[in-house]
């Protein structure tokens, strides 16, 4: 029986290890050691990972070989004889002092790259992440620039049963934003890291780092990128349903370029801000074109093109709330709902929120034919 069991067991093994090796093969740009990375961070963490790798592939030939060596030459059919000492002060030092000088040795480049990583002063530019259910937001507090950051919408479109678009035709499946996050070249760049919710974590590998971002608490960390490029990476704490949908994407320009983007962003915000105004009386047409296409991109996946809802989501549709006192109705958008997948949707702009109420109801057979104004959201639920 036992045997049976072990020879089974053998098999097991031969076939994982030849489809490792078969897949190794396959597959050219296979790499098993760590990344360089783009920051001298994340070269300095790749030089103390080789030291300390060939220090430990040296400790390793040299226990085992004396091992091995041990076994061979003084196996029973040779004869051998245990020795019947006890204590051996020389022995007892040296294998104190070895492990110990090994250790310092190890400790004094560990120390010196720990104390480079969290050495976030004299930067030249600082930016906030704050990590979002599920989604990211940069804040360039030098410029006074912020925006979000989503899954891109074919990704997003792909990741759902049914929807029509296959995952192989999507570029970087689950791996692209609609706003990535651009940087300069050279540059030292303080990061701030915090959370609007739950703990999320910030993570390119190409950065060398990975920083928590937690709700109330900001850490810091800083990255000089040294190739223009793009750099993925993702969330890495396990934040709630759509952990695995709130990619990263960082792309390094040269600093002509990165002044360029800036001033393209600047502009382009000033324009949204100014077609958002909350301040001025909007019309009937104008909040329900808006409110339409804020419901399609946010809750649409939810309340369907019909807003007729789906399991578990209730419809808008005839919605005593949608149709009901119109309170009730911003409360909900605004402050979600506790213990159901209704958000809070407060981070949406004044206007975006009046409209997209205004849209709720008036649509979907909904005639309750009152407006909520932009200044209504701002000057009372803010
Ligand atoms: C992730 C899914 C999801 C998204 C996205 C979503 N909702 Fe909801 N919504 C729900 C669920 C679930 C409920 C029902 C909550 C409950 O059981 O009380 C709900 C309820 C509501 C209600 C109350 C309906 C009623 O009759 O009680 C309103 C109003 C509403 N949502 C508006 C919105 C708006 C506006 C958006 C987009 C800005 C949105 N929702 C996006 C899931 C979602
Ligand atoms: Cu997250």
């Amino acid at each position: 029986m036992i045997r049976r069991i072990r020879h089974r067991h053998f098999v097991a093994a031969l076939t994982t290890l030849t489809g490792l090796l078969w897949s190794f093969g396959a597959s050219a740009d296979w790499t098993l050691n760590m990344r360089k990375g783009v920051t001298s961070i994340s070269q300095e963490v790749y030089s103390l990972h080789m030291i300390i790798l060939w220090v430990c592939v040296v400790i390793g030939i040299a226990v085992f070989g004396v091992m091995f060596w041990s076994i061979l030459h003084h196996r029973k059919s040779k004869g051998a004889q245990a020795a019947h000492f006890h204590e051996n002060t020389v022995v007892e030092i040296v294998w104190t002092l070895i492990p110990f000088s090994i250790l310092i040795f190890l400790a004094v480049p560990a120390t010196k790259a720990l104390i480079n990583i969290e050495s976030t002063g004299n930067s030249d530019l600082t930016i906030k992440v704050t990590g979002y259910q599920w989604k990211w937001r940069y804040e360039y507090l030098d410029e006074g620039l912020s925006f979000f950051s989503t899954l891109e919408a074919k990704s997003n479109q792909a990741r759902h049963l049914r929807s029509g678009v296959d995952v192989a035709t999507v570029d970087n499946y689950l791996l692209d934003v609609d706003n990535p996050v651009v940087v300069p070249v050279g540059r030292k760049i303080r990061f701030l890291t915090t959370a609007n919710d739950v703990i999320h974590a910030w993570w390119v590998p190409d950065l060398g780092w990975k920083r928590d971002a937690i709700p109330g608490f900001i850490n810091e960390s800083w990255a000089r990128v040294e190739k223009a490029g793009v750099y993925r990476g993702q969330c890495a704490e396990l934040c709630g349903k759509d952990h695995g949908f709130m990619p990263i994407v960082v792309v390094a320009k040269e600093e002509a370029d990165y002044r360029k983007w800036v001033e393209e962003q600047k502009a382009a915000q000033a324009a949204a801000l100014q077609a958002d105004n909350p301040d001025r009386e909007w019309t009937k047409e104008e909040l329900m074109a808006k409110g339409e296409s804020v419901y399609n991109a946010n809750c649409v996946a939810c309340h369907q093109t019909d807003g007729k809802g789906m399991a578990g989501v209730k419809p808008i549709a005839g919605s005593p709330v949608a149709t009901g006192d119109v309170a009730d109705h911003i409360d909900v958008v605004m402050y979600g709902r506790a213990g159901t997948a209704m958000a809070a949707f407060s981070q949406l702009s004044d206007a975006a929120v009046a409209a997209v109420i205004t849209y709720q109801r008036n649509s979907f057979g909904n005639v309750a034919g009152d407006l909520v104004q932009p200044s209504t959201i701002k000057t009372e639920y803010r």
